[in-house]
Protein backbone atom coordinates (compact mmCIF):
# COMPACT_ATOMS: atom_id res chain seq x y z
CA UNK A 1 0.00 0.00 0.00
CA UNK A 2 1.33 3.55 -0.61
CA UNK A 3 2.04 5.65 2.24
CA UNK A 4 2.04 8.65 0.45
CA UNK A 5 -0.57 11.15 2.02
CA UNK A 6 -3.70 11.63 0.33
CA UNK A 7 -4.29 15.12 -0.75
CA UNK A 8 -8.62 14.70 -1.19
CA UNK A 9 -9.96 16.67 2.09
CA UNK A 10 -13.91 16.31 2.24
CA UNK A 11 -15.64 19.54 3.43
CA UNK A 12 -18.92 19.01 5.63
CA UNK A 13 -21.70 21.02 6.59
CA UNK A 14 -24.50 19.70 8.67
CA UNK A 15 -28.58 20.96 8.88
CA UNK A 16 -29.18 24.74 7.38
CA UNK A 17 -26.28 25.59 6.16
CA UNK A 18 -27.78 25.47 2.76
CA UNK A 19 -29.66 28.84 3.86
CA UNK A 20 -26.39 30.42 5.07
CA UNK A 21 -26.48 34.30 3.47
CA UNK A 22 -30.00 34.19 3.35
CA UNK A 23 -31.38 34.34 6.67
CA UNK A 24 -29.55 35.71 10.12
CA UNK A 25 -26.63 37.65 8.37
CA UNK A 26 -26.30 39.23 11.83
CA UNK A 27 -24.75 36.17 12.82
CA UNK A 28 -23.47 33.94 9.85
CA UNK A 29 -23.05 36.69 7.27
CA UNK A 30 -23.88 37.80 4.14
CA UNK A 31 -21.76 34.73 1.94
CA UNK A 32 -24.01 31.74 0.78
CA UNK A 33 -22.53 28.40 1.01
CA UNK A 34 -21.85 28.31 -2.77
CA UNK A 35 -20.15 31.21 -1.75
CA UNK A 36 -17.90 29.34 0.60
CA UNK A 37 -17.82 26.33 -1.77
CA UNK A 38 -16.43 28.40 -4.36
CA UNK A 39 -13.55 30.31 -1.87
CA UNK A 40 -12.53 26.37 -1.11
CA UNK A 41 -12.36 25.29 -4.04
CA UNK A 42 -9.61 28.34 -5.12
CA UNK A 43 -8.03 27.57 -1.76
CA UNK A 44 -7.52 24.12 -2.51
CA UNK A 45 -6.11 24.24 -6.08
CA UNK A 46 -3.93 26.71 -4.79
CA UNK A 47 -2.42 24.44 -1.38
CA UNK A 48 -2.24 21.41 -3.92
CA UNK A 49 -5.57 19.56 -2.09
CA UNK A 50 -8.89 18.52 -3.78
CA UNK A 51 -11.98 18.41 -1.95
CA UNK A 52 -15.01 17.54 -2.05
CA UNK A 53 -17.74 19.96 -0.62
CA UNK A 54 -21.23 18.83 1.13
CA UNK A 55 -24.14 19.96 2.69
CA UNK A 56 -26.73 17.66 4.22
CA UNK A 57 -29.98 18.36 6.72
CA UNK A 58 -30.09 14.58 6.91
CA UNK A 59 -27.65 12.71 9.86
CA UNK A 60 -27.13 9.84 7.98
CA UNK A 61 -25.87 11.52 4.87
CA UNK A 62 -22.87 12.93 7.21
CA UNK A 63 -22.36 9.98 8.56
CA UNK A 64 -21.93 8.33 5.50
CA UNK A 65 -19.72 11.17 3.68
CA UNK A 66 -17.46 10.11 7.12
CA UNK A 67 -17.12 6.56 5.66
CA UNK A 68 -16.31 7.17 2.30
CA UNK A 69 -14.10 9.65 3.53
CA UNK A 70 -12.09 6.65 5.60
CA UNK A 71 -11.38 5.44 2.46
CA UNK A 72 -10.20 8.04 0.48
CA UNK A 73 -9.61 11.29 2.20
CA UNK A 74 -6.54 12.84 4.04
CA UNK A 75 -8.60 15.04 6.29
CA UNK A 76 -11.70 16.56 6.96
CA UNK A 77 -13.27 20.07 7.80
CA UNK A 78 -16.43 20.02 9.30
CA UNK A 79 -19.16 22.45 10.38
CA UNK A 80 -21.83 19.84 11.84
CA UNK A 81 -24.37 22.42 12.41
CA UNK A 82 -26.64 21.75 15.04
CA UNK A 83 -25.61 18.41 15.09
CA UNK A 84 -22.51 19.31 17.04
CA UNK A 85 -24.32 19.75 20.03
CA UNK A 86 -26.47 16.44 19.66
CA UNK A 87 -24.95 13.83 17.46
CA UNK A 88 -23.32 10.91 19.20
CA UNK A 89 -23.39 9.36 15.77
CA UNK A 90 -21.40 11.67 14.15
CA UNK A 91 -18.52 11.61 16.72
CA UNK A 92 -18.71 7.53 16.40
CA UNK A 93 -17.81 8.18 12.44
CA UNK A 94 -15.31 10.52 13.01
CA UNK A 95 -13.64 8.66 15.22
CA UNK A 96 -13.27 5.85 13.10
CA UNK A 97 -11.54 7.89 10.52
CA UNK A 98 -7.65 8.23 10.78
CA UNK A 99 -6.53 11.66 9.99
CA UNK A 100 -6.63 15.33 10.70
CA UNK A 101 -10.25 16.59 11.50
CA UNK A 102 -10.93 20.32 12.05
CA UNK A 103 -14.48 21.45 13.30
CA UNK A 104 -15.50 24.66 11.91
CA UNK A 105 -18.51 27.59 13.40
CA UNK A 106 -19.07 30.42 11.85
CA UNK A 107 -20.07 32.05 14.91
CA UNK A 108 -18.40 32.38 18.52
CA UNK A 109 -20.57 29.13 20.17
CA UNK A 110 -18.92 30.00 23.07
CA UNK A 111 -20.57 34.12 23.13
CA UNK A 112 -23.88 32.14 22.88
CA UNK A 113 -26.67 30.08 24.04
CA UNK A 114 -25.41 27.49 26.87
CA UNK A 115 -26.62 24.33 24.73
CA UNK A 116 -24.32 25.70 22.06
CA UNK A 117 -21.22 24.84 24.43
CA UNK A 118 -20.87 21.06 24.65
CA UNK A 119 -19.75 19.96 21.68
CA UNK A 120 -19.40 16.72 20.51
CA UNK A 121 -17.50 16.22 17.61
CA UNK A 122 -14.79 18.61 19.62
CA UNK A 123 -13.90 15.12 21.34
CA UNK A 124 -12.83 13.59 18.34
CA UNK A 125 -11.59 17.19 16.17
CA UNK A 126 -7.77 18.01 16.58
CA UNK A 127 -8.39 21.72 16.31
CA UNK A 128 -11.50 24.05 16.83
CA UNK A 129 -12.41 26.89 14.79
CA UNK A 130 -15.26 29.22 16.05
CA UNK A 131 -16.44 32.94 15.32
CA UNK A 132 -13.95 33.42 12.88
CA UNK A 133 -17.00 33.87 9.99
CA UNK A 134 -17.04 32.22 7.00
CA UNK A 135 -12.97 32.65 6.92
CA UNK A 136 -13.27 29.80 9.31
CA UNK A 137 -13.36 27.03 6.52
CA UNK A 138 -10.29 28.30 4.36
CA UNK A 139 -7.86 28.59 8.01
CA UNK A 140 -8.51 25.16 8.10
CA UNK A 141 -8.20 24.19 5.17
CA UNK A 142 -4.89 25.25 5.68
CA UNK A 143 -4.27 23.21 8.84
CA UNK A 144 -5.05 20.51 7.13
CA UNK A 145 -2.52 21.02 4.18
CA UNK A 146 -0.17 21.76 6.94
CA UNK A 147 -0.78 18.49 8.66
CA UNK A 148 -0.89 16.51 4.97
CA UNK A 149 2.37 18.03 4.24
CA UNK A 150 3.83 16.97 8.18
CA UNK A 151 2.64 13.59 7.59
CA UNK A 152 4.72 13.54 4.36
CA UNK A 153 7.92 14.48 6.00
CA UNK A 154 7.40 12.19 8.68
CA UNK A 155 7.28 9.16 5.74
CA UNK A 156 10.01 10.14 4.06
CA UNK A 157 12.22 10.75 7.00
CA UNK A 158 11.16 7.63 7.90
CA UNK A 159 12.58 5.24 4.56
O1 LIG B 1 -21.76 28.87 13.99
C1 LIG B 1 -21.92 27.83 13.35
O2 LIG B 1 -21.33 27.59 12.29
C2 LIG B 1 -22.93 26.79 13.81
O3 LIG B 1 -22.39 25.51 13.58
C3 LIG B 1 -24.18 27.03 12.99
C4 LIG B 1 -25.37 26.17 13.41
C5 LIG B 1 -25.61 26.24 14.91
O4 LIG B 1 -26.62 25.32 15.28
C6 LIG B 1 -24.35 25.95 15.69
O5 LIG B 1 -24.63 26.09 17.07
C7 LIG B 1 -23.23 26.90 15.30
C8 LIG B 1 -26.63 26.63 12.69
C9 LIG B 1 -26.54 26.60 11.22
C10 LIG B 1 -27.73 27.26 10.65
O6 LIG B 1 -27.31 28.04 9.58
C11 LIG B 1 -28.12 29.03 9.17
C12 LIG B 1 -27.57 29.92 8.31
C13 LIG B 1 -28.29 30.98 7.85
C14 LIG B 1 -29.61 31.12 8.24
C15 LIG B 1 -30.16 30.22 9.11
C16 LIG B 1 -29.43 29.16 9.58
Amino acid sequence: MSLAPRRLVYVLNGPNLNLLGKRQPHIYGSETLADVEASCRTLAGELGLEIRFHQSNREYEIVDWIHEARETAGGIVINPAAFTHTSVAILDALNTFEAPVIEVHISNVHKREAFRHHSYVSLRADGVIAGLGTQGYGLALRRVAQLIADQGSAVAGSS
